[in-house]
């Protein structure tokens, strides 16, 4: 690893910057106090550096990919997140849709003999699929394709059908995975921060109740990630806070795999007037949160929300995996305006933007196995 950038900065005629880097070089974790001034006063090149150098001293040169497809059962939703260009009401539900099991499973099948490793399953809280609805989905699709991970629900999804089967959360998840349900993705988790919350994503599932999912899940060795929305009407210090909530329960049960900044967009939804915030604020939110998770493998970047040329770039704050690989097929982004309308890239084109970044791809399974390593020195 090139310490000489890091060595500078340690050299900084600014005492707190000095302090930072010092605990990063020695691996101490840095405070909630630490994060905070770094995101008001670090600038924008210190921070690449020292995200950096942790993604490179946990993740060396590579980043990882994932040949996943998405099954998005329906957009009707009971809840009505300000922030969400995609859902649709019940009573509204013809301008919505609604798929059946047997449409879903033919969905999975359209990959049969393709070199896929995940199916992704999200969507809106539908108030008619119910949790035997979705067991028998992840049963389906297992009996069809064994080896297809299937990486399933948000917490958001999940509180909903289990409270309404009258399931504790135990009982819920050990239902579904029973089923096939393998591992949770990382959504709904928006901001933690309760009146941030409330305002922007009203009473769905609660902070305590999604981290009480994940942790449960975690127990039962169910791997998950977490996502943080930013950009919107939080403040700094609401990030962090999130993010030592990630942190906390993560030193509990080392169960999360990677952290998701979702960087939020206003196209055609209820906070269409909150403006978007800017590359450099991208880049800052990836490269602390690459720093203050020291317990967290990976962080990840979503390239069909921030485009192809950000995500090259993120790979040098502390980005260490790009997801959306081939035939991206969720609608949540597309429709509130993602920088890629049609977000498809092959497995090749994803693999030269990567090499071209300057680093060796990998591509993993769900559980960061290597599947390929495209490096030709190596071969
Ligand atoms: O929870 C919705 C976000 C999430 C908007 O775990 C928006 O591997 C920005 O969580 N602007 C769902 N964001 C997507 C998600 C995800 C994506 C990729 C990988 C993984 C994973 C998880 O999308 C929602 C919400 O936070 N979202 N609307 C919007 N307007
Ligand atoms: Fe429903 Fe999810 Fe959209 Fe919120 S973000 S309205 S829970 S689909």
């Amino acid at each position: 690893m090139n310490h000489t950038a890091i060595d500078t900065i340690i050299k900084s005629s600014n005492i707190n910057l000095r302090n930072i880097a010092a605990k990063i070089i020695e691996g101490v974790r840095i405070t909630d106090a630490d994060a905070l001034w770094l995101y008001e006063n670090g600038e924008i090149s210190s921070l690449g550096v020292l995200a950096n150098y942790v993604r490179e001293k946990k993740n060396g040169q590579y980043t990882y990919f994932n040949r996943n497809f998405h099954i998005e059962p329906t957009n009707i939703c009971v809840f009505a997140c300000k922030f969400c260009a995609y859902s649709r009401e019940y009573k509204k539900r013809e301008d919505g849709w609604e798929l059946d099991i047997e449409q879903m499973v033919n969905r999975v099948k359209e990959y049969d003999g393709k070199a896929i490793t995940e199916v992704h399953i999200v969507g809106g809280v539908h108030p008619k699929m119910d949790v035997h609805f979705f067991a028998q989905l992840l049963k389906r699709i297992k009996d069809h394709r064994p080896d297809l991970h299937i990486k399933a629900f948000t917490s958001v999804e999940l509180d909903y059908m289990f409270r309404k089967g009258k399931m504790s959360i135990k009982e819920g998840l050990q239902y579904l995975k029973e089923n096939g349900l393998d591992s949770i993705p990382g959504g709904g988790a928006e901001i933690f921060d309760e009146k941030v919350r409330l305002e922007i994503a009203g009473d769905k599932c609660d902070s305590n109740r999604w981290l009480e999912i994940h942790e449960t899940a975690h127990q039962f060795g169910i791997r998950s990630n977490a996502t943080m929305l930013y950009g919107h009407i939080e403040t700094y210090s609401h990030r962090v806070d999130h993010m030592r909530r990630l942190r906390d329960l993560q030193d509990r049960t080392q169960g999360f795999q990677t952290f998701i900044p979702l960087k939020f967009r206003n196209g055609d939804n209820d906070m269409s007037y909150v403006p978007e915030v800017n590359l450099i604020e991208d880049l800052k939110t990836y490269a602390i949160g690459r720093i203050y998770l020291d317990n967290f493998g990976h962080v990840k970047a979503y390239w069909p929300m921030i485009g192809r040329s950000t995500a090259q770039l993120t790979q040098s704050f502390g980005v260490d995996d790009l997801d959306g690989t081939i035939d991206d097929s969720t609608k949540i982004y597309s429709m509130a305006g993602s920088e890629e309308q049609v977000p498809v890239l092959s497995t090749d084109q994803l693999v030269d933007l990567i090499k071209d970044s300057g680093r060796i791809p990998i591509e993993r399974d769900t559980l960061y196995n290597t599947v390929k390593v495209y490096d030709e020195s190596l071969v």
